[in-house]
């Protein structure tokens, strides 16, 4: 296992906190709006070399981009297809191995407050479905989960080859919150089962997961087998190390020391399967003297209680001694 620290390709504090805290490995997240040209080769290689500058090896690309054309099979789905295996190219002649995508269309990553007290005055992310419960879309099909399945396999058959010959990995992340709709749009990337379904979409080693723990403990099943048997496929890629409260519908995020999550079982779990994959702590909430409305969930001093709190829970494991790094 491989630890990797989440860091948008603005530089901030957070790049020196990770050589500060032991981490070598980068993932470069962008959000919306604020999209690096990776598609873009020369851009691309001057980011990676930025990341090298400050010790980092850039490992994954999480970047929020515009998929929704291909997501609802819309009438230039095959240019931003063509967009998105110029990135997957780049990143093969960058070496940089792990594209981490979603299937959300129109609504992505959904919270309804970013201010709940928590913990000695610090402010966690949230959901509680009954605030858009009503919403006058609420009722419709504005997107079917035929569709998103349609249109996914679409996706794979022309970018998975993409992906074999650059020598990168797909891993997709969950629907979060994983719900079967948001406000009319359907998701389908909510269970257990729909990831077996991606994966028997293509054979291919190039067509893998991302397994997001806040997500996936949502999701039906015991998290712990899951974790153990996603990963012996051997097609989960990267993880994301979170800690919660709630259900799907109501949750809110904790400090990694505080939710209902067992994180030492977890972190066994995926140890005891052999990951060998990227693993970056998720959100967490932030705290005094951080800025939660810069990038909710990410910042910077909640970010350094969480990965102590991961490396010693890998240090006192004995599997930690299968690697590492
Ligand atoms: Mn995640």
């Amino acid at each position: 296992m491989k630890l990797a620290y989440e860091l948008e390709w603005r530089i901030s504090d957070k790049w020196l906190h990770a050589g500060q805290l032991g981490i070598e490995h980068a993932v470069c997240m962008s959000w919306p709006g604020e999209d690096y040209p990776f598609w873009d080769f020369m851009e691309f290689a001057k980011l990676k070399q930025r990341y090298a500058d400050y010790g980092l090896n850039l490992a994954v690309i999480e970047a929020m981009l515009p998929l929704d054309e291909i997501r609802e099979g819309g009438p230039s789905r095959d240019r931003e297809i063509d967009k998105t295996c110029r990135i997957i190219g780049n990143m093969g002649a960058l070496g940089i191995p792990v594209f981490c995508y979603n299937w959300m269309t129109r609504i992505g990553w959904l919270r309804t407050s970013f201010r709940i007290p928590a913990r000695g005055g610090s402010e966690a992310c949230g959901f509680d479905e009954s605030l858009i419960r009503n919403s006058p879309d609420a009722g419709d099909s504005l997107v079917s989960r035929d569709t998103l399945w349609e249109t996914l396999e679409y996706f794979l058959k022309k970018v998975v080859p993409v992906a074999e010959k650059a020598g990168v990995r797909l891993a997709m992340h969950p629907d979060d919150p994983p719900l079967p709709s948001v406000a009319g749009v359907g998701r389908i990337m909510g269970s257990v089962s729909a990831f077996e379904r991606l994966l028997s979409l293509s054979d291919s080693e190039a067509n893998g997961i991302t397994f997001c723990q806040g997500n996936f403990a949502l999701m039906e099943g015991d998290l712990y087998e899951n974790i153990h048997r996603l990963v012996k496929t051997g097609r989960v890629y990267f993880a994301h190390f979170r800690n919660l409260r709630g259900d799907a519908r109501k949750f809110e995020e904790t400090f990694h020391d505080n939710g209902q999550i067992d994180m030492h079982r977890a972190m066994k779990a995926y140890l005891d399967a052999g990951f060998d994959g990227y693993m970056r702590c998720d959100h967490v909430p932030a705290m005094a003297g951080d800025d939660q409305g810069a990038y909710p969930g990410y910042a910077a001093l909640g970010k350094l209680f969480a990965i102590g709190y991961m490396k010693g829970l890998i240090d006192g494991l004995p599997q930690a001694e299968r690697g590492v790094r």
